[in-house]
């Protein structure tokens, strides 16, 4: 007798089908979007998996292999979204973490009225010490006419314009995790068959967290307000219970934890980089989306980080993301800055 499991057997394409009969209007160009990317992601995972290996097949086949392997996955990843995506006809214009200017949709391809704006692998500093990394995405409307190559203009907008964000992480398992509007959910890539199976729907962060993730090693640059806000969430204060330590160094592993067991990722402005360190277009924004369709929230140290109005394409900002209590908490304690 089979058993009755909570989950069906779902692949993400089967999932993106079913949200999207939800929009009578919906041209499918979106969903041709997220099915792109979920193939990139496989494609990256692999190379992701195979980068132990360097050091091993080098010997063999040293130039063709390793010159090939020992790329910087960082610029691989980019040029297998590049590749992914800029043919489908869904976009006119594309932003990466990699590239200095925006990446424009060839004129012999198609043109959509999407723009899709990615950091190819985050947390590449920890590639070479086998530590989970990451991709992360983030899909804007065109604002400007239709037709013609997309521009800067179209990147900068508010975080709450964005029609879908996601990530992956290149884990213990790949993970795709992605949001358009209708709750966040996630999916875990079974290499056997090569697919992406709904392991996670509709999931939602805990009101309180349990785990801190902040780089101290900053403390002697943070002002006193953030100073205060570390010390409350270390109970010191004795306004709340002391939170688990995590801090991997990789935004999308730390902030994965977080979603699915509670708890406040914060990279706070300090005296050496006022503007804190990550990029509000392609990191800030996308995972604070996610984490509001989940019910927690994100802020920039004053206001709610989905409504700041961007003006540079790598433009950074201060960010504090997580569970709703916490991210409550960094608001109430940074006002007095
Ligand atoms: P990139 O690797 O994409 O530049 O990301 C930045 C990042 O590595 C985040 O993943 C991580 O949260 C943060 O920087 C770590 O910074 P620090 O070493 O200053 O704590």
């Amino acid at each position: 007798m089979v058993q009755n499991t909570p989950i069906s057997v779902v692949t993400i394409d089967r999932f993106i089908i079913e949200q999207e009969k939800r929009f009578p209007e919906a041209t499918g160009a979106l969903s041709g979007i997220l099915y792109d990317l979920a193939v990139a992601a496989k494609m990256i995972a692999s190379k992701v998996r195979l980068a132990g290996l360097a050091d091993i097949l080098g010997a063999e086949g040293t130039a063709n292999v390793q010159g090939e392997i020992q790329q910087k996955l960082d610029v691989i990843a980019n040029a297998i979204i590049v590749k992914a995506l800029d043919h489908g006809g869904r976009l006119c214009a594309m932003a990466s973490e990699e590239e200095e200017g925006i990446i424009v949709v060839p004129d012999k391809f198609q043109r959509g009225d999407y723009v899709l704006l990615f950091d190819p692998l985050d947390g590449s500093s920890n590639i070479d010490v086998n530590i989970p990394v990451g991709t992360i995405f983030s899909v804007l409307r065109r604002v400007t006419p239709g037709g013609g190559p997309g521009t800067v203009q179209d990147m900068l907008q508010p975080g709450f314009k964005q029609v879908a964000a996601g990530y992956v992480i290149y884990g213990s398992s790949t993970m795709l995790v992605y949001t358009t509007g209708q709750g966040a959910h996630g999916f875990t890539l079974d290499p056997a068959i090569g697919e992406f199976l709904l392991s996670h729907p509709d999931i939602r962060i805990p009101e309180h967290g349990r785990y801190l993730s902040v780089n101290d090693a900053y403390e002697r640059h943070w002002s006193e307000p953030v100073k205060e806000l570390m010390r409350h969430y270390r109970g010191m204060n004795g306004r709340r219970d002391p939170m688990n330590v995590r801090y991997v160094g990789s935004l999308v592993a730390d902030f994965h934890r977080n979603l699915l067991g509670g708890g406040l990722f914060a990279y706070p402005a300090n005296a050496k980089s006022p503007k804190g360190k990550l990029r509000l277009l392609y990191e800030c924004n996308p995972l604070a989306f996610i984490c509001e369709q989940a019910g927690g929230a994100a802020i920039d140290g004053t206001k709610r980080i989905l409504e700041v109005q961007p003006t540079e394409l790598h433009q950074r900002s201060p960010y504090f993301v997580g569970s709703k209590a916490d991210v409550e908490a960094a608001a109430e304690y940074l006002a007095k800055a």
